[in-house]
């Protein structure tokens, strides 16, 4: 009798936060579902997906091994370095500080300022206060890749930790796709930060990367020349 353990299952949407989870799965060569939630019909919305995120956000992984789906792409990536020991310095690495800080300033910070970036409406009722809003989200968010662009300038490169990427490095270049395509009212221009460009130019030969962005739906250099997705529901 043969005995098939049960995959890890992904929930997400193209080119929704799930996108960074699912380049770490890749990366990893685990083997995972992708349940597809259909965003334009609001899926996310439903019972059964707020049992598992009552935030109804993407993206959600059922890890079999855990007594809970996980939820938060940051708490997802870290939960993923720590059941495969790959992609994120281990505790006792003198590195691993320095990747926690990073890893959540990329999720406290910078994802969760281009999220409101994305949907300004959510945070600001006000129209007439709204272009303020967002004219101060565009300065926030530029401070930070240009914070970033330091830390990558500091590393032996090309990922932020050394020559090899950490899942830091997929979350930080999937923020940049995003922030080049879908704030509301303009688009990051990421010429200027060269080392974060090299970076994401690395990662783009990974053929995990060009694995996980053809199941993903997107075409072409998807973070130094980001294209959007010809497909419904991607932004609802
Ligand atoms: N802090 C959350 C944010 C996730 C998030 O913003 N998900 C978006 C897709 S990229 C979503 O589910 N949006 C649906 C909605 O806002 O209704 C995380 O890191 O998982």
């Amino acid at each position: 009798m043969t005995c098939r353990q049960t995959p890890l299952r992904l929930f997400g949407s193209p080119d929704s936060a799930n996108l960074v989870v699912r380049l770490a799965l890749e990366e990893l060569n685990l083997a995972y579902e992708f349940v597809a939630v259909d965003r334009a019909k609001r899926e996310h919305d439903a019972p059964a997906y707020l049992q598992m995120n009552p935030q109804g956000l993407l993206p959600v992984l059922v890890d079999p091994r855990q007594d809970a789906p996980v939820f938060e792409t940051g708490a997802i990536l870290l939960h993923l370095v720590d059941r495969s020991g790959q992609l994120g310095p281990d505790p006792a690495s003198p590195s691993r500080g320095r990747f926690l800080k990073w890893l959540f300033f990329t999720s406290n910070t910078l994802h969760a300022d281009l999220r409101a970036s994305f949907k300004p409406d959510r945070y600001m009722p006000r129209p007439d206060c709204r272009p303020a809003f967002i004219r101060a989200l565009r300065v926030r968010i530029e401070q930070h890749f240009s914070m970033l662009e330091r830390e990558y300038s500091a590393s032996p490169g090309p990922y932020l930790l050394a020559a090899d990427p950490t899942v830091i490095d997929f979350y930080i270049a999937a923020c940049a796709r995003w922030a080049q395509l879908y704030p509301d009212g303009f688009q990051l221009k990421i010429a200027p930060y060269s080392e974060l460009r090299s970076m994401m130019g690395a990662l783009e030969d990974r053929p995990a990367v060009v694995r996980a962005c053809r199941l993903e739906h997107i075409e072409g250099a998807p973070f130094t020349a980001p294209r959007h997705l010809d497909l419904p529901g991607i932004t609802d």
